[in-house]
């Protein structure tokens, strides 16, 4: 999942890895070459070799040696790139802003081609930055390690705005709980429900399901469809009815049934479209929801993030399903939709089957983008 994201996030890493050596070997401490050598005092030029040392060789090949054994030997026999090394493992090294001004400039544009909105990627790369200016501490083995823990703060910082546990809502909320999904057409809102009815129904909660797009052709069958398959009752009207009404009627029905959650699906809009908006609200009016939950797809891309932020604006919604992440490599949709509507994303649609449903935990969507 989010591979392409995955491999721009590394990439970053082993650029700033690459820079701090740079910066150790130009700021190598002028001690280790002013050393006297006991060589040189023998030969001018050639290195020779000590009496200890040639029968070290017989017994150890060079290769099996201690390093820290032969610097102290004789520092002129390593180069520039061991010197820096072992500064960078044993002494505290200092990055400043300048060091990262071109990594971290690279990491914004990484960030933008992984469709992660502008303000999204300042406010990441903003974040990697105050942690990483100034850093003073020994940087050796785990440079890596340092980069990677920055940009996992940064990034679990923007998801975990807002954490919202389904779950726990629906466990203490009085019954029945009513959520009413929205969004455009296609992006897998009632897909998206006939999941959640499955994963309510496992976890012995009572569904029922309103068919509340009837503006679309063969919206209401396909509902139908999932919802025998899953074995949760469905309450439909007929086709160009009024969702209102629908929604109404499966809320009675509900009650009377002492059924634990309505899922209320609706036809596509966009916010732009003031019938279809009026309408929305006339569910909310009739049939109120204790939540609004926004589908979107993941390969919509700063499209999505969009219309998140514009039917957030239109109808405040509570948290975002995403869907589609099986088929977008990117991931930037996940993580700017969250900073953005500010409202947690609740799911992700990972595939087309009822299990296909991943809930979403900012911490396992940010250890997912640094497995290996
Ligand atoms: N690969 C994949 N396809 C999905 C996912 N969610 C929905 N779909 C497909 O997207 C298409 C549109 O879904 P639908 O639920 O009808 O969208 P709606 O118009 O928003 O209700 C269908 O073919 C779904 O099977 C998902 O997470 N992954
Ligand atoms: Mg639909």
């Amino acid at each position: 999942m989010f591979n392409k994201l995955k491999s721009k996030l590394s990439g970053f890493k082993e650029k700033i890895g690459t820079k701090i050596d740079e910066k150790a070997v130009a700021v190598e401490p002028e001690e280790t070459i002013d050393v006297p050598l006991v060589e040189l005092s023998m030969s001018d030029s050639s290195v020779q070799e000590t009496p200890a040392e040639v029968s070290a060789e017989k017994t150890h090949p060079v290769s099996e040696r201690e390093p820290v054994q032969q610097e102290t030997k004789n520092n002129k026999k390593f180069g520039f790139a061991q010197k820096a090394k072992a500064l960078v493992f044993e002494r505290e090294f200092i990055l400043e802003e300048d060091d990262l001004e071109e990594p971290l400039w690279d990491l914004e544009m990484a960030l933008l081609e992984s469709d992660i909105a502008l303000s999204v990627s300042e406010a990441i790369v903003e974040s990697v930055k105050n942690q990483l200016v100034g850093t003073r501490r020994r940087i050796g083995s785990n440079t890596g390690n340092i980069v990677e823990e920055a940009l996992k703060k940064a990034i679990y910082d923007v998801m975990s705005a807002n954490v919202f546990d389904l779950d726990e809502y629906v466990k203490n909320a009085s019954k029945p709980v009513h959520i009413v999904f929205i969004g455009i057409n296609g992006t897998g809102k009632t897909t998206s429900i006939a999941k959640l009815s499955k994963r309510f129904k496992d976890q012995g909660l009572s569904v029922v399901v309103a068919a509340g797009d009837t503006f679309r052709a063969g919206a209401i069958d396909q509902l139908a469809i999932h919802a025998n398959k899953v074995g949760v009752k469905i309450i439909k009207h007929q086709e160009q009815g009024d969702p209102a009404a629908v929604i109404y009627d499966a809320i009675q029905h509900a009650k009377a049934h002492k059924a634990d959650i309505v899922l209320s699906d609706t036809a596509g809009r966009m916010h732009t479209n003031i019938n279809l908006m009026e309408q929305l609200k006339k569910v909310c009016r009739v049939a109120p929801p204790d939540l609004i939950i926004f589908v979107d797809e993941a390969v919509a891309g700063n499209d999505a993030v969009e219309r998140a932020a514009q039917f957030n604006a239109a109808v405040p919604i509570h948290g975002s399903i995403l869907t589609k992440t099986d088929a977008d490599s990117k991931g930037g949709a996940a993580i700017s939709i969250a900073y953005i509507t500010g409202k947690p994303i609740l799911f992700l649609g990972m595939g087309q089957g009822y299990d296909d449903l991943q809930k979403f935990d900012p911490q396992w969507f940010v250890d997912q983008l640094f497995a290996e």
